[in-house]
Formats: structure tokens, C-alpha cells, sequence
């Protein structure tokens, strides 16, 4: 048997161990089971679910445990005992495995009941935010988990080296008007958020811990999650995927303001970016005015002469052909002209811009090919080198002709 003393310092150990625990599930409580915060209900039920089953580990380990060490302290015998032989026990192994069993069981269902929890997002709440002017709420099947009114705030989350860009929809169709933001992410308190999760160059990993569990940013596809905040505050996360050199610095918050609050910060975004493009257009109007009114003053040097003597260069055969020591491309193979018989597609039909515009105009078109770009196409394609690969004889000859052939004579 046991002595006393051995007994009681085992007994005083034990209560040391679970004593020294305890403070930890409380006040440490982030550093066993995972963060929650805000009141949003998937990252409470991650949580709870969690705390559960460290619970039930927590019954089966000291369960164990202390029948182990009962065991060694009641059955410790003196040197030189001889030892009992003991062949298996029925009830014994049939109760370890059923109780077994049943733990499993256990944390599946209380699993599954935490997961409805934790995958679809409820309705807002009353004091939620309501449809404002201009934002747009997600709807219809086009998504999954949408609350059952199917109505939620919906925010696009692009990851990018090394920067989070929200996106929020609004109600017109110009997509590129919408209120946006970078890192920090604000949102109504109370109201269904969700959150369509896309990456733009390699993966990230949006993570908020108060806000729920992590979600993979990947290229080309769309991943979802939601979250509803009920306390305002800032939620702060970062990007949970190493995704370059800058991967420390991309980091992420959510700002939960009151809906009145939200509604006011959206307007003035609105208003901001409508204001930009306003702006940019009219500088944009300026500067085509301001090339138009350049090429028509096209220097006299550079205007065909009227009465230049028939060059002996021909314009059909540089049209079709180019001129190849010089590294004058063929227009033909960009351009259809119908006298020419060329089919080029990737430059603008000659035969339909070009017509009624004036030789002056079809040169410097010829020559500055990027001053003005035609439009539906891009700059830099064309050649700007003509100017010094064909001559000015060449070059004569070469407008002259496609004039004639797209104007007449
Ligand atoms: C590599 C392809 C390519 C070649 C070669 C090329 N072009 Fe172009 N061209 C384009 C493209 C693309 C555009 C439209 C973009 C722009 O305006 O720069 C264009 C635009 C033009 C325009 C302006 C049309 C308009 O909308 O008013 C003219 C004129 C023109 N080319 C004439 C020529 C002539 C003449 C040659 C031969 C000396 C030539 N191009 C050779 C691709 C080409
Ligand atoms: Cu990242």
C-alpha cells in the first residue's frame, strides 16, 4: 500500500497542474481557442465549437491520466514482488471502445449543429443597414450562402502584391465608378456582409481572426465568407499566405461603423469618385482638341507638294510591299485598301477612314502614327519609323496614291 505522504504530494501536484490551466482558459483565452470579437456569430460558433471539444479533450485527458498515475500508486508493489498475470477483460475493453466511439459521436454532432452556424450567414438585423442610394445589395442565386432574405452588403475583396482592395457594388452598370477602398475595410454594424474573395496575381489568404477563419485568395476563382458585426470597432487581420517580399506589410482591417455613419463615408467616397471622372474627361476632351489642332498644322515642308514630279517610286508596290532594306513594313499587311487588293487586319480599313480626309491628313496620320489613335485600337502598333525608312520621294508617292485610291483623283 501506499504511505500517506507519497500519496498526498502526488494528490498536491495534480492540483498544481489543473490549477495552472485554469487562469489560461481564461484570461489567455486567444492563445487556446481561436479569437472572436464584434458579436459576429460564425467566428463565435468557431470558437465555442472549438472550446467545446478542448473541453471534452480536456475530460479525456485528465480521465486517463489521473486512472493511470490511481493505478500505479494502488497497485505499487515492493521489489521482488511477483507480478499477477492478468489476460485481457471483457468488459473493460468493450467499455473503452464504446466510450470511445461515443466521444467521436459526440463531436460530430455537435459539429455539424455549430456548422450551419459558421457557413451561411443570417438576415441582417432591423437596426442593419438599409438599401441606400447607390449601393447594391447581393441577391438572387447567382452567389452562395446569401442570408435567407437573400439581401447582404456586398463587398468584393481583391488581394494584390501586397495591397487589399474592397470593391463595393453599387446600382449602374459602369463598374469602374464603384466606391472602393484599400486595407481598410469599412462596414454598417449589424448587417449581413459578404465578402467575394479573388486574387489578382498570386495567392493571399484574407484573415481577420476576430472575424471568422481564413479564406485563400486565389487567381481565377472566387472564394466566399461573410461576417456581422454588432460592436463598431476596428478588426484588424493580414494576409495569411506568403505571397512575396511585401507579404509582411499586407495587412488588412474592417472598421464597423453605424449604419448612419457608413451611409455618410459612402456618399462622400460617391461623390469623390464621380468628381475624379469628371475631371479626367475634360482633361482628356483637352488633350484630343489639343492633338486634333496639331495635326492640322502639319508643317508645309511635310505637305505633298502639288506639283511634285511623278516620282519614280511607286505607291502601289510600297503599299503591298514596303520597302525592306529600309525596314519599312508593308501597309498592306496591316491594313485593307481595295485598289491594293490587301486584306491586314489589324490596323483600321483605309477605304473607310481615310475617306474624304485630306492628303495632308492621310501623311500625318502616316507619319505620327500615335498623336492620334484611331479608335477601337491600340498605340505603339503601328510603326512610327516611315518618317525615316521610306524617302521623301517615297513617302510622296505613297500618299499620293492611297489618296487616289481612297478619294478618287
Ligand atoms: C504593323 C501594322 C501596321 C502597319 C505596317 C501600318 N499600319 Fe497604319 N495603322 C495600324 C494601326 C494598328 C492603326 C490604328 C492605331 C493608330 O491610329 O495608331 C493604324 C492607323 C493608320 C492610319 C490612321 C487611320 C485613321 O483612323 O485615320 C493611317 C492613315 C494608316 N495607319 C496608314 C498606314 C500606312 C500608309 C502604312 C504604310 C506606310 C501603315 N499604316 C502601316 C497598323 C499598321
Ligand atoms: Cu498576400
Amino acid at each position: 500500500m501506499t504511505s500517506r505522504p507519497a500519496k498526498n504530494s502526488l494528490l498536491f501536484a495534480l492540483v498544481l497542474v489543473a490549477a495552472s490551466l485554469l487562469p489560461a482558459s481564461s484570461a489567455f483565452a486567444d492563445l487556446i481557442a481561436p479569437q472572436s470579437g464584434g458579436g459576429t456569430p460564425n467566428a463565435e460558433a468557431i470558437r465555442s465549437l472549438y472550446l467545446w471539444i478542448f473541453g471534452l479533450g480536456c475530460v479525456v485527458f485528465f480521465g486517463v491520466g489521473g486512472l493511470l498515475i490511481w493505478t500505479v500508486m494502488k497497485y505499487r508493489s515492493s521489489k521482488g514482488a511477483v507480478a499477477v498475470r492478468v489476460h485481457g477483460n471483457n468488459r473493460l475493453e468493450i467499455g473503452w471502445t464504446v466510450g470511445a466511439a461515443m466521444l467521436l459521436v459526440l463531436i460530430s454532432v455537435v459539429t455539424f449543429l455549430k456548422l450551419d452556424q459558421i457557413k451561411n450567414p443570417p438576415n441582417s438585423s432591423a437596426n442593419g443597414l438599409a438599401t441606400p442610394k447607390n449601393v447594391a445589395f447581393a441577391s438572387g442565386p447567382t452567389k452562395p450562402s446569401l442570408p435567407p432574405n437573400g439581401r447582404s452588403l456586398d463587398i468584393d475583396v481583391n488581394g494584390q502584391q501586397y495591397v487589399w482592395r474592397y470593391t463595393y457594388a453599387d446600382t449602374d452598370t459602369n463598374n469602374l465608378n464603384n466606391v472602393f477602398s484599400y486595407e481598410q475595410m469599412v462596414v454598417p454594424t449589424d448587417t449581413t456582409v459578404t465578402l467575394n474573395i479573388r486574387a489578382q496575381d498570386v495567392q493571399h489568404s484574407w484573415w481577420i481572426p476576430e472575424l471568422g477563419g481564413k479564406f485563400d485568395a486565389v487567381p481565377g476563382y472566387t472564394n466566399y465568407t461573410w461576417f456581422k458585426i454588432s460592436e463598431p470597432g476596428v478588426y484588424e487581420g493580414q494576409c495569411a499566405e506568403l505571397c512575396g517580399r511585401g507579404h509582411a506589410s499586407m495587412i488588412a482591417s474592417v472598421k464597423a461603423v453605424s449604419p448612419d455613419e457608413f451611409k455618410l463615408w459612402y456618399a462622400d467616397q460617391k461623390t469623390a469618385i464621380l468628381a475624379a471622372e469628371k475631371s479626367a474627361a475634360a482633361a482628356r476632351n483637352k488633350l484630343v482638341a489639343k492633338d486634333e489642332a496639331a495635326l492640322k498644322t502639319v508643317p508645309k515642308s511635310e505637305a505633298p507638294a502639288a506639283a511634285a514630279p511623278v516620282a519614280a517610286a511607286d505607291g502601289k508596290k510600297i503599299f503591298v510591299a514596303g520597302v525592306p532594306a529600309t525596314g519599312a513594313l508593308a501597309c498592306g499587311s496591316c491594313h485593307v485598301l481595295a485598289d491594293a487588293g490587301t486584306k491586314g487586319a489589324v490596323g483600321p480599313n483605309l477605304n473607310t477612314v481615310l475617306k474624304g480626309q485630306s492628303a495632308a491628313m492621310i501623311k500625318a496620320s502616316t507619319l505620327y502614327p500615335n498623336k492620334i489613335i484611331s479608335k477601337g485600337y491600340a498605340a505603339n502598333i503601328m510603326p512610327a519609323n516611315y518618317g525615316t525608312s521610306l524617302t521623301k520621294a517615297e513617302l510622296d508617292a505613297l500618299i499620293k496614291y492611297i489618296d487616289e485610291a481612297v478619294n478618287g483623283k
